[in-house]
């Protein structure tokens, strides 16, 4: 990576800065930065991270947490169709949201802009996703897999829900399921019987590649 404008990259979204951001991105899709858009969305994805820390740890508050999703999410939507268009191979459909009552999205985000980057196609559901809607959308895309965030633990019970009714709706052993987020462990995947836990978005697309060879 080439370091420089990644570190400008991830420094403007840790100044919240959206326009420095914003344009910063754009000059990467323009072809006039020296980073591929992986690279871009790895700078923002570390930034995300660098500020979760700085929240747990008291330094920033929940204000400042806010706008820095919102800047994120503006670069993201700017990156995402790219990296779909400059993907080659269409690795299969995953139905993707994050379970009811859950609003955080900045990770589900950054886990769809890396499996769009390798070729597969999302369908987005979301934040705060009833489970009838995730079995809805299981039935009608027939994804190869669904992938459930999760960052609370008093929504952890929601993605055995959803497992329990994909196996009720008969769809369980035709689709996959994958869940992350902060309050998703392995153990826990075992537990309530979901094929994967990843704990972050570039493992989480490794094993969807496996999935789909
Ligand atoms: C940002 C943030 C917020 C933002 C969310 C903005 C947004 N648009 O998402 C705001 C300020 C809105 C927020 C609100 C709240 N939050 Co909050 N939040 C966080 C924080 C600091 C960072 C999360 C984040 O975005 N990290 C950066 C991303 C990139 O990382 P990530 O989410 O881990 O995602 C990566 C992987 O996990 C994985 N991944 C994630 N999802 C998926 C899905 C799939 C399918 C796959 C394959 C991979 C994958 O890939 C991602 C990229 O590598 C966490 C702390 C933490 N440790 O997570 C608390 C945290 C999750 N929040 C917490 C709480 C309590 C809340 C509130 C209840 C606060 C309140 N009192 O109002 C509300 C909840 C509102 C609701 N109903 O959802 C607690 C949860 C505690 C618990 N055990 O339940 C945490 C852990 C903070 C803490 N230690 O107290 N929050």
């Amino acid at each position: 990576m080439a370091s420089q404008d990644a570190k400008g990259i991830a420094d403007a979204l840790l100044n919240l800065d959206m326009d420095a951001t914003v344009n910063q991105v754009k000059s990467v899709i323009h072809g006039g930065s020296d980073i591929s858009l992986e690279d871009a969305v790895r700078a923002l994805t570390t930034a995300l991270e660098t500020i979760g820390k700085r929240f747990q740890d008291g330094e920033w508050f929940i204000g400042e947490l806010v706008y820095a999703g919102e800047i994120a999410k503006a670069a993201m939507d700017l990156l995402t169709p790219r990296l779909a268009a400059g993907a080659t191979r269409r690795l299969g459909t995953i139905v993707v949201g994050t379970v009811a009552g859950d609003l955080h999205d900045l990770g589900k985000n950054i886990f769809i802009s890396y499996a769009t980057a390798a070729g597969f196609d999302i369908v987005d559901l979301g934040v705060d996703v009833p489970v009838q809607k995730f079995i809805d959308a299981a039935r009608k895309r027939q994804p190869l897999a669904v992938g459930m965030s999760c960052l609370l633990t008093v929504t952890a019970g929601q993605v055995g829900e959803v497992i329990a009714a994909l196996k009720h709706a008969g769809l369980r052993d035709s689709v996959k399921v994958i869940i992350g987020g902060a309050a998703m462990t392995q153990g826990f995947a075992e537990e309530v019987g979901a094929d994967a836990f990843a704990p972050d978005a570039v493992t989480g697309t490794e094993t969807l590649k496996g999935w789909s060879a």
